[in-house]
């Protein structure tokens, strides 16, 4: 497929910078960026398994990614604004479930739908330029990509309220206090944070990595519990846990990658 919204860059061989390139538009999320995103995490990782981990950014210095594309929204009739919503939903749900770790560098506007997408990765790093916001009521709207629920998840249900029903705009200092980003850097230290934590996580076993994924998304509960148990059973036989119990008795450095 022809990328002509994100533009795919490959960062030390092993990790995938993603750039939501529409500057002009504050890289706000048109067709065109959800069909790219929905190739990306559907097909182009399967093909790609040297990939560690994905970063996703946005381009210029002004926005991660200002929300839904504002334009596309005059035409739509109820379904189609539903159906609409529940495909950018099924979308930021395959990054969610993906089994290498995604992390959004934020630098500049996270709003509405952008907020959306960088809570839909696994961490977010944010800058001194970072402004998170859910300003959908601003229109008239509520969020259509799953902002309501992981809002909540990630800063507790009275400050999700805080920030769905006032639209306020939070900065990436304040968004780490409260848990929405996981550490607050200086402005253009976004990407090169996150790939530090990549590049931490891929020493790691990546089958580990990918069941923690997966278990913590499994909503809290007793299903939850038993992946969990039925997982660390799994993991116990594994070559990469005999790999990493075998390393710490021979007091080495486990290699999860040969
Ligand atoms: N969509 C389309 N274009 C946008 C968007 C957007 N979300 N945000 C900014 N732009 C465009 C502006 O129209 C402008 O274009 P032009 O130069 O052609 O006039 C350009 O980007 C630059 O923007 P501004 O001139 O407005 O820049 P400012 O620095 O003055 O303001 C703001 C920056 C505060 C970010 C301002 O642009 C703004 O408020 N943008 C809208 C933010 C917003 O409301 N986001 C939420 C959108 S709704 C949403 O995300 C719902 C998701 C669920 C959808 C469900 C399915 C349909």
């Amino acid at each position: 497929m022809d990328l002509t919204s994100i533009k795919l860059q490959l960062l030390e061989e092993h990790y995938l910078l993603c750039t939501i390139n529409r500057p002009k538009a504050l890289n706000a999320l048109n067709k065109s960026v959800f069909n790219e995103l929905e190739y990306i995490f559907s097909t182009y990782l399967a093909q790609h398994p040297e990939i560690y981990g994905v970063i996703i950014t946005g381009a210029g210095d002004k926005a991660f990614v200002a929300g839904a594309d504002i334009t596309e929204f005059s035409t739509l009739s109820s379904d189609q604004a539903s159906a609409l919503s529940r495909r950018g939903q099924i979308i930021f749900q395959s990054i969610e479930d993906s089994s290498i770790p995604v992390i959004a560098a934020v630098e500049g506007f996270a709003l509405g739908g952008g907020c959306e997408l960088a809570m839909a990765c696994h961490m977010r790093i944010a800058s001194t330029q970072a402004k998170f916001g859910q300003p959908e009521v601003n229109l008239g709207l509520i969020p259509g990509y799953g902002g309501t629920q992981r809002l909540k998840l990630l800063v507790g249900k009275a400050k999700a309220m805080e920030l769905l029903l006032t639209a306020d705009m939070i900065d990436g200092e304040t968004a780490t206090a409260l848990g929405l980003a996981n550490h607050f850097v200086q402005a253009g230290e976004t990407v090169e944070t996150s790939l530090g934590i990549l590049k931490k996580i891929a020493k790691k076993g990546p089958n580990a990595v990918s069941g923690c994924i997966e278990c913590v998304n499994t909503p809290y509960g007793n299903e939850a519990y038993l992946k969990e148990a039925a997982m660390f059973g799994k993991g116990m036989v594994s070559d990469e846990s005999k790999e990493g119990v075998s390393a710490f008795l021979e007091k080495r450095k486990a290699n999860f990658r040969a």
